[in-house]
């Protein structure tokens, strides 16, 4: 029976293959993928956040520790994608906000949706306002997923929100906020419609403001 703190202590450590050999394991075993990102993944990248805040660890441990749970995403993010992909309950436009390049939060939450229904347009990190207006043109997309995870790129999500009030779709859109930095109070203060703190909330946030839950 495989030991999943090995592979929390793999990511800790920025050590991808040996992340990979053990999702692998933790698959073969059906741990639910649920259980293996909230409980071990996700943990790991807290971790290393708070090393890195207390300066114990630094941005080449970052981009190490990223890279591995990366991969072992990459082998959990198909095993999200469940049943109800095939009928798309609606189209969400989402992307990390201008500024910014953290992106494995955004993935996740791109694939808890696609999971569950919808169709997702990823435009990716550093996203400006008029990326996403075109994106909801071209898509017809009614939702808008915004991610940030620095307080210096938070503010843009005011922008970007500004920027479809003047371009007079504002109302035409659901715009979901999310992200470490990001709580319910900075959402409203924005005129977000919704705000969520993980990517299953976010998806509940979602069919419940569509009126679909
Ligand atoms: Co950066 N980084 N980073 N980083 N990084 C943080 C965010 C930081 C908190 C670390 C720390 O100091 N403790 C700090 C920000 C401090 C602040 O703003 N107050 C920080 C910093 C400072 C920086 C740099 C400035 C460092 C430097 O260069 N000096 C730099 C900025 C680069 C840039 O963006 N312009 C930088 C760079 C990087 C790497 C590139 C090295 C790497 C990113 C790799 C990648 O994403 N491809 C990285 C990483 C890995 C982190 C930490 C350690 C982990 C982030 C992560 O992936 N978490 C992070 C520390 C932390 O967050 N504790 C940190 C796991 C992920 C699953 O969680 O993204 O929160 P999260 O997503 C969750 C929820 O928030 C929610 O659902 C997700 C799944 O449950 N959610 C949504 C997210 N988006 C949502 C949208 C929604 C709804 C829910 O609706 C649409």
């Amino acid at each position: 029976m495989i030991n999943l703190n090995l592979l929390y202590e793999a990511v800790l450590a920025g050590k991808h293959i040996q992340a990979m050999e053990l999702t692998k394991e933790a698959i073969d075993e059906k741990i639910s993928p649920k259980e293996i990102i909230d409980n071990y993944l996700i943990k790991a990248m807290e971790e290393i956040g708070r090393r890195f805040e207390a300066h114990k660890a630094f941005v080449p441990e970052l981009l190490m520790a990223g890279r591995a749970m990366k991969s072992s995403l990459s082998l959990l993010q198909p095993l999200l994608k469940g049943e109800d992909a095939h009928s798309s309950i609606g189209t969400i436009v989402i992307g990390t906000v201008k500024g910014d390049l953290h992106d494995i939060g955004k993935n996740l939450v791109g694939s808890m949706f696609e999971g569950c229904g919808f169709q997702v347009v990823d435009l990716g990190v550093d996203v400006d306002a008029a990326k996403f207006i075109q994106a909801v043109k071209d898509h017809h997309a009614t939702i808008v997923g915004l991610s940030a995870l620095l307080t210096t790129t938070m503010p843009y999500m005011k922008t970007i929100i500004e920027a479809f009030k003047s371009e007079g779709l504002r109302d035409k859109v659901i715009i979901m906020v999310g992200g470490a930095p990001v709580n319910e109070h900075f959402a409203i203060e924005i005129g977000a419609d919704g705000y969520s703190d993980s990517a299953n909330s976010a998806v509940i946030k979602a069919k419940e403001l569509m009126g679909a839950a």
